[in-house]
């Protein structure tokens, strides 16, 4: 099949989902364009059957807002003409499920299926704000085929827009012949001590992550035994978490990684990962943690419980419990058995449930049905 892949090009969720099933597809021969403003991040290397179209912005004093979603329209159409696509697979709601709509209307006759693939903030925060509703869910109704990243999130999508059309849970994947732990990774990201537990938290830094309760229930663990958190991402919160480390007196345990294209050294070097978000749909840094064999400490917000299971891989508490959170992590730390245990059933679980020959496949065997009908 010929597919047009649409999607952030940054380090979110959904780029990453959306450039690991491109690259997934075309190793099975299948043709994939991705189209975005910027070269998504995780493509940044030679694969055969893949190709980057960037999205070319005309520049004009007039456009106090320029209108690149216009612009994203028009390369959609353009290339599905000239590429003769058969699908156009929309990568999160906003806009990009919308312009794969108005691409067909220019296309106006041309076969092309669209599919779009919710990931999480663009149903939960994004979508559902009265500014965007209405074609959050007209984007779903207009699509061929739906997925949700998680059985959560397809319920929050049925709860929040009532839509017409069926979403089907595809979960996310990781290829866990690529994705698995390092040696030596504790040296490398200078946390050479076998007794300072490494605790790592990778995010967006934005507000539903909940960073200080990240610091917080860090600052607990510290208390216990000799730690270090290693925090990877930027974003609005970064300041404000940087504040209360210094206010905690924690400036010698805590280190801000930033922005890190390859995060799999760092969660090598893990004994914990710590995600106690507000809202999220899937968690796949928990996921990529997994596949390391790092147990998750998280919140049981939204998809997390289908991804983290309590007591197995990892432990969950309500959102904003740092407390339960903190024992929980304290304990298991202090228990090298058990924490080993939960190591080992954590890669187990994503070789058993998240992997890409489990899931991709799901992806072309949608694509075939939608084709068919
Ligand atoms: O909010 C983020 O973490 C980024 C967002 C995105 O734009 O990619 O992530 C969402 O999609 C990811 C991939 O499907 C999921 O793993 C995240 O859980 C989801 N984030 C939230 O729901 C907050």
């Amino acid at each position: 099949m010929k597919i047009g892949m649409i999607c952030y090009p940054s380090h979110g969720g959904s780029g990453v989902v959306a450039t690991e099933l491109g690259k997934e597809l075309a190793k099975r021969g299948h043709v994939v364009h991705f189209i975005s403003y910027q070269l998504p991040f995780r493509l940044n290397s030679f694969h055969q059957n893949v190709f980057y179209h960037e999205v070319a912005m005309l520049s004009y004093p007039l456009f106090k807002y320029p209108p690149y979603t216009l612009a994203l329209v028009n390369t959609i159409a353009e290339l599905a003409e000239r590429e003769q696509l058969d699908i156009l697979h929309a990568h999160y709601a906003i806009p990009h499920s919308f312009c794969a709509h108005l691409a067909r209307e220019v296309l106006a006759g041309r076969e092309v299926r669209v599919v779009t693939t919710l990931h999480g903030t663009d149903i939960t925060l994004v979508g559902s704000d009265p500014s965007f509703k209405r074609i959050t869910r007209y984007s779903i109704d207009k699509s061929d085929g739906v997925t949700a990243v998680s059985q959560s999130l397809r319920a929050e999508t049925e709860q929040t827009f009532a839509p017409r059309q069926e979403i089907r849970t595809i979960y996310n994947f990781i290829n866990t012949k690529n994705v698995y732990r390092l040696p030596d990774a504790r040296r490398v990201v200078g946390c050479p001590e076998q007794n300072c537990k490494v605790l790592v938290h990778i995010s967006n830094f934005r507000p539903v992550k909940r960073l200080h309760d990240v610091v917080q229930i860090f600052a607990r663990v510290r208390r216990a035994m000799p730690a270090r958190l290693l925090l990877v991402g930027d974003g609005v919160e970064r300041r404000s978490t940087q504040a209360l480390v210094d206010k905690l007196g924690l400036q010698q345990d805590v280190c801000f990684l930033g922005t890190q294209d390859n995060v799999i050294p760092i969660l090598s070097a893990a004994d914990l990962f710590l995600l106690p978000s507000e809202k999220e749909s899937f968690g796949l840094g928990a996921l990529e943690a997994m596949a390391c064999g790092v147990p998750v400490i998280a919140s049981s917000a939204g998809g997390i419980p289908e991804v983290v299971v309590h007591g197995e891989t990892g432990y969950l508490a309500a959102v904003g419990d740092v407390e339960a959170m903190s024992a929980y992590a304290v304990n298991l730390l202090k228990d090298e058995e058990k924490l080993q245990q939960l190591r080992t059933a954590a890669r187990r679980r994503v070789e058993d449930f998240f992997d890409s020959e489990l899931i991709v496949p799901q992806y072309e065997a949608f694509y075939r049905e939608l084709r068919e009908r």
